[in-house]
C-alpha cells in the first residue's frame, strides 16, 4: 500500500519511470488561430517525438491501458459530473445533429453579465462548457483525454506504491497527451479537457498522501488546476507563467490569487513578462519550490510534488515567449529531484517540436542525477 512517510533520501539515484498514454494519435482538432482554422499546434507528432527521445535515452516505460486504470469516479472529484458526460458525449451529439465536420466546435461563451445556466443544445453546451476556440473536440477526443488521463493516474499510482524501500523519493514521468492544466472543474479549452495533474494530486490524497503541491512549470498559466483546487487547503497549487495580462490564458494567474476560505494562502502565481531570461525564471522556480515544500502560506509541508510540465518555455517555441535554452531542462530537472519528495512529473505543452524530444530528456536526465 501506499506510504508517505518522510525518510532521508540524501542520494540523487531517482529512477524514472515512464507512463505513456494510447490512442493519443487519433485526436487531431483544429483550433482558431490568427483567424484561420489550423491543425493545432498541440499535434500527435508531439508525443510520438517525446517517446522516440525517451526510448533513445534508455529510460524504462511502460503503455497505459486505458480500460484498466481509468476510473471515473476520480474524474468526478476533480470535474463536475455533468462535464465529464458532456465530454463523453459531445462528438456522438455533433454528428447526430448531422454537422459533416471534423470537429465540434463552440462560437459563443457566457461572458460577463451572462447567465450561469446549463444550455439545452449542443451547440449552447459547447460554449458554456469550454473557454476559448483553440480546443475542438474530434471522433477521438474521449478515448485520447481518457487514455491521456490514465498515464496520469498510473504514474501517481506508482510512485505511491514505490514507497520507503528505495533510496531515491520515487518519481515518475506522465506522458500525457492531450495535456490538461488549462482544463477546470467544468470547462475545457487550451488544448486540454480532462486535467491530468490534477487527477493525478488527487489520486495522491486518496492514496494517503497528506497534503500534495502542485508546482506547473509550464509557459502558460495552470488556470484549471488552480480553479480544480482554490478552496482546497490540501492540494497546494503555484504557478510561473506568462503574464496574463499579455498571454493566454488571459483571464487568471496574477499575483493576487492566493486562494479562498480553506485554501486561502495555498495558491502562488508568479507572472512573468514576455522575454523572461533564464536567470530569472530560475530565481522564480526557486522561491516557488521553496513556498511549495514549505506547506504554503500555512500549514504543513507537502507529502508529494506534482508538476505540469510545460516544455514551451523554451527560446524557439513557436508561441511562447520566455528564454530558456535546452540545457536549461537539465538544471529544471536537478531543482525537482532536489525538493526530495515523490514527484509525478505530467507532460502539458511544449510546441518546438524540433527541440522537445531532448528538452523532456533532458529534464528526465537531469531529476536522475545525470
Ligand atoms: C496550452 B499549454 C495560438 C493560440 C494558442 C492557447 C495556448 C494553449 C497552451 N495563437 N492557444 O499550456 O501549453
Ligand atoms: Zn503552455
Amino acid at each position: 500500500m501506499s506510504d508517505f512517510t518522510s525518510v532521508g533520501h540524501d542520494d540523487n539515484t531517482a529512477v524514472m519511470h515512464i507512463f505513456r498514454s494510447v490512442s493519443h494519435r487519433d485526436h487531431h482538432v483544429l483550433e482558431l488561430d490568427g483567424g484561420r482554422l489550423v491543425d493545432s499546434w498541440e499535434s500527435p507528432d508531439r508525443a510520438d517525438i517525446v517517446d522516440a527521445a525517451c526510448d533513445a535515452a534508455g529510460f524504462a516505460s511502460t503503455t497505459v491501458e486505458t480500460r484498466l486504470v481509468f476510473d471515473r469516479a476520480l474524474a468526478e472529484q476533480v470535474h463536475d459530473p455533468d462535464y465529464v458526460a458532456f465530454l463523453e458525449g459531445a462528438h456522438r451529439r455533433w454528428v447526430d445533429e448531422g454537422n459533416d465536420t471534423p470537429c465540434a466546435m463552440a462560437f459563443g461563451w457566457p461572458a460577463r453579465r451572462f447567465r450561469d445556466v446549463v444550455p439545452k443544445t449542443l451547440e449552447a453546451q459547447l460554449g458554456y462548457y469550454s473557454f476559448a476556440a483553440d480546443c475542438s473536440i474530434s471522433a477521438n477526443t474521449w478515448e485520447a483525454i481518457t487514455g491521456s488521463a490514465s498515464a496520469a493516474i498510473a504514474a501517481a499510482d506508482h510512485i505511491s506504491n514505490t514507497g520507503v524501500s528505495t533510496e531515491a523519493a520515487p518519481v515518475a514521468f506522465a506522458r500525457c497527451r492531450p495535456p490538461g492544466h488549462h482544463a477546470s472543474r467544468d470547462q475545457f479549452g487550451g488544448y486540454c479537457y480532462l486535467n491530468n495533474s490534477a487527477l493525478a494530486a488527487q489520486r495522491l490524497r486518496n492514496n494517503g498522501a497528506g497534503r500534495v503541491a502542485v508546482v506547473d512549470v509550464d509557459y502558460h498559466h495552470g488556470n484549471g488546476t488552480q480553479d480544480v483546487f482554490y478552496h482546497r487547503f490540501d492540494v497546494l497549487h503555484a504557478s510561473i507563467h506568462g503574464d496574463p495580462a499579455e498571454e493566454f490564458p488571459y483571464f487568471l494567474g496574477y499575483a493576487d490569487e492566493t486562494g479562498e476560505q480553506a485554501g486561502e494562502g495555498c495558491n502562488r502565481n508568479v507572472p512573468l513578462a514576455r522575454g523572461t531570461e533564464a536567470t530569472d525564471w530560475f530565481d522564480a522556480l526557486d522561491s516557488t519550490l521553496t513556498w511549495a515544500s514549505s506547506g504554503g502560506d500555512n500549514g504543513p509541508p507537502p507529502d508529494a510534488l506534482v508538476v505540469p510540465l510545460g516544455l514551451d518555455t523554451y527560446v524557439d517555441d513557436p508561441i511562447s515567449h520566455f528564454r530558456l535554452r535546452s540545457e536549461h531542462y537539465l538544471e529544471l530537472g536537478q531543482r525537482l529531484a532536489e525538493v526530495g519528495l515523490p514527484t509525478v512529473l505530467v507532460l502539458e505543452g511544449g510546441y518546438a517540436t524540433e527541440a522537445l524530444g531532448t528538452n523532456v530528456v533532458n529534464v528526465l536526465t537531469g531529476y536522475s542525477g545525470g
